[in-house]
């Protein structure tokens, strides 16, 4: 009867990464995040790029409540003694050049290290330097973010359809991601150029975002870890007090998710649809 979100005191990790939350667009899903925050606390909160997505609000403003709940539980956690690094993203790259200073608490870095309980060293870096489309043709990646934008529209559009028939979400955007050749090449290309970024550099493993596919795995010996994102998969890989990593879905955390939703506070609860149990698939 009680969802596991109900728990009175929030599970702890030593670390937690989020990324691609995606502020200021209407794909946010602020409030499972919200939820999500409430609920985990950790030594170590690392915002691993495209927390705000600057390119979509200079095109039009969309800054919910819930958007701006987000940036206050963050500061409030930097405030009880989080130590929170905030790593700026392609999206995000106006918070670039504040790289080195700290504000509320919150220290904004190009890339940061992370040493794991079991005496790791992490790259932590967005990772969007590695995307040579970005990297050599900007104007073709806003035309990807577009397309992107307008995929989760349909999706949204075809999901309620299929709601009011009472049938289970559908991920139209993860399954072009997964399914298409071209995508799996570039998902698989960027974790290889990622893993060996790190490997060059003398780290034990990397932690980025960017790709909006959550990941734990090894990479011919060196650690590959994606915390994912907060617009479809609602992901953040965390690291347990022993210094085991592990991908974590709001949707798995939450056990139940339909009673859970109706039990969340009533102004964070509104927007909260059925568990998009398809993007739990790897
Ligand atoms: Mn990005």
């Amino acid at each position: 009867m009680s969802p596991t979100l109900q728990q009175t005191a929030p599970r702890r990790y030593r670390a937690i990464w989020i990324s691609d939350v995606h502020l200021g667009t209407s794909g946010c899903r602020a409030e499972h995040l919200l939820d999500f925050l409430r609920h985990h606390d950790a030594d170590y909160l690392y915002l691993v790029g495209d927390i705000v997505d600057g390119w979509q609000l200079r095109k039009s403003w969309y800054w919910k409540q819930s958007h701006n709940d987000v940036v206050q539980k963050i500061l409030r956690k930097a405030r009880k003694g989080t130590r929170v690094v905030y790593v700026p993203g392609n999206h995000d790259e106006a918070a670039r050049q504040y790289g080195g200073l700290d504000f509320g608490g919150i220290a904004i870095r190009q890339e940061a290290e992370h040493h794991t309980a079991d005496g790791r060293r992490l790259l932590i870096i967005h990772g969007d330097e590695f995307d040579g489309v970005i990297q050599y043709a900007k104007w073709l990646a806003y035309l990807g973010d577009n397309l992107y934008t307008l995929i989760l529209q349909l999706n949204r559009g075809y999901n309620w359809v299929r709601s009011q028939l009472g049938l289970p979400y559908w991920s139209l955007s993860q399954y072009l991601k997964h399914k298409v050749k071209n995508a799996v090449n570039f998902i698989s290309d960027f974790e290889q150029l990622l893993a060996g970024e790190a490997r060059r550099r003398g780290f034990d493993g990397v932690v980025c975002g960017h790709i909006h596919k959550a990941e734990v795995k090894d990479i011919d010996g060196v650690l590959y870890g994606n915390s994912g994102d907060w617009v479809e998969s609602l992901s953040a890989l965390v690291e347990h007090p022993d210094g085991r990593l592990e991908v974590v879905y709001w949707t798995q955390l939450l056990g139940k998710p339909a009673q859970a939703a109706h039990s969340a506070e009533p102004a964070a609860s509104a927007n909260l649809e059925p568990a998009p149990e398809a993007t739990c698939a790897s």
